[in-house]
């Protein structure tokens, strides 16, 4: 009798990082499905959740615009809406694989989740506003707040006006067909495809129209890739997801039978699609194409997989890279930041084949 005999049903769960705030990954093996369980969706907060808000839930633009207006949430949900299929990643996702180590949560490869998100075009919106001439960027305020370097300051970010006017980009009320959990950012959300995760200001509370660049902590502290140890030159914000890839089967240091094995996995990127996905066995000397399965769709992952016939008593390293139609592709070697933003150096692994 095996253990579903007896109703005992076995599921996978999210891998702890911290619980206050609560930063949990996604174990990636187990993203089998285009859409990720609500259940398995990776989390990433900055600070302790914000109160559940009492009724009712209103949203409010303001700023640099001819008619500041607020939102009440079933008028928001009753205007036009655009679903989308997207993935979020953390920029901070591999960020355990840097050599040399940097600080701040050890994420392996599974702050990353793909999700149908269902809101309003924030263009939309802001046509509703009118926004000013001269204005710049768009700020969001989540409701979410704690202390960082010793201020009081709620989670803000902002976007470039011309980002922000993307049709793609939303303010979301349903993840998965169902309203946002209390943890994923109810009653609304900002989702941006093609961006990392930190774009994606959960609990949106304000939008902030300004004249000139936004400088909370989140904008130009974090999420900012500082390329020296020591000193801050050469910076530059992170704003897109770098074209990336995860090897899902085998495991990592997983013990395999001798003969053909499945490899399979995901591949990503921010701008543009993903062309191709090359994999190696002998430690990069040579590069075969694995093929793509799902069309290759913006903003979403694709799908590849390649056989494999692993020799007898043998240990091999697995190697994949993935393309973007940008002309992007995975880098040998990460490029190092302090704050260990947007790992994406070529994906590997070990196995060992059985005698
Ligand atoms: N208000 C608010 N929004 C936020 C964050 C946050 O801490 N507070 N974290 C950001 C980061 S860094 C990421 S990667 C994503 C994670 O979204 P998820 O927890 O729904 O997976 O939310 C973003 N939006
Ligand atoms: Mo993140």
């Amino acid at each position: 009798m095996n253990h579903h005999d007896r109703g005992l049903k076995t599921k996978a769960h999210l891998i702890a990082k911290s619980l206050l705030p609560e930063n949990q990954e996604t174990p990636i093996h187990f993203l089998e499905e285009k859409i990720t369980p609500r259940s398995l969706t990776f989390r990433r907060n900055h600070f302790p959740y914000p109160k559940f808000p009492i009724q009712p839930f209103f949203l409010t633009i303001t700023g640099s615009v001819k008619n500041p207006l607020i939102f009440h949430y079933s008028q928001i949900t009753s205007m036009p809406s655009q679903t989308i299929t997207a993935l979020l990643e953390c920029s901070g996702n591999k960020r355990a694989h840097f050599e040399p180590k940097v600080f701040g949560d050890q994420w392996k490869e599974g702050a990353l989740s793909q999700g149908n998100w269902k809101g309003v075009p924030l263009s939309y919106l802001l046509s509703l506003t009118e926004v000013n001439t001269g204005a710049r960027e768009i700020v969001f305020l989540g409701d979410d707040s704690g202390v960082k370097d010793g201020q009081h300051v709620h989670f803000q970010r902002s976007l470039p006006l011309e980002k922000a006017l993307d049709q793609h980009v939303i303010v979301a009320w349903e993840h998965n067909q169902k309203p946002l959990s209390p943890k994923h950012g109810f009653p609304f959300r900002l989702i941006v495809p093609g961006w990392y995760g930190m774009a994606s200001v959960k609990w949106l509370k304000t939008i902030h129209v300004i004249n000139h660049s936004f400088s909370g902590p989140f904008q130009t502290d974090d999420y900012v890739y500082y390329p020296h140890k020591s000193e801050d030159k050469d910076s530059f914000p992170v704003t897109t997801n770098r074209v990336n890839s995860i090897i899902q089967h085998p495991l990592d240091r997983q013990i395999l039978k001798p003969g053909k094995h499945e490899i399979t996995g995901l591949a990503w990127t921010g701008e543009g699609v993903i062309t191709s996905v090359e994999i190696s066995v002998d430690n990069g000397v040579t590069w075969k194409a694995a093929s793509l399965h799902n069309p290759t769709q913006k903003y979403q992952w694709v799908k590849w997989s390649i056989s494999h016939v692993f020799e007898k008593n043998h240990e091999s390293t697995v190697k994949v890279r993935a393309f973007d139609s940008t002309g992007q592709s995975q880098p040998d070697q990460a490029f190092w930041n302090r704050k260990g933003y947007g790992h994406n150096q070529v994906s590997q692994i070990k196995v060992q084949i059985e005698n």
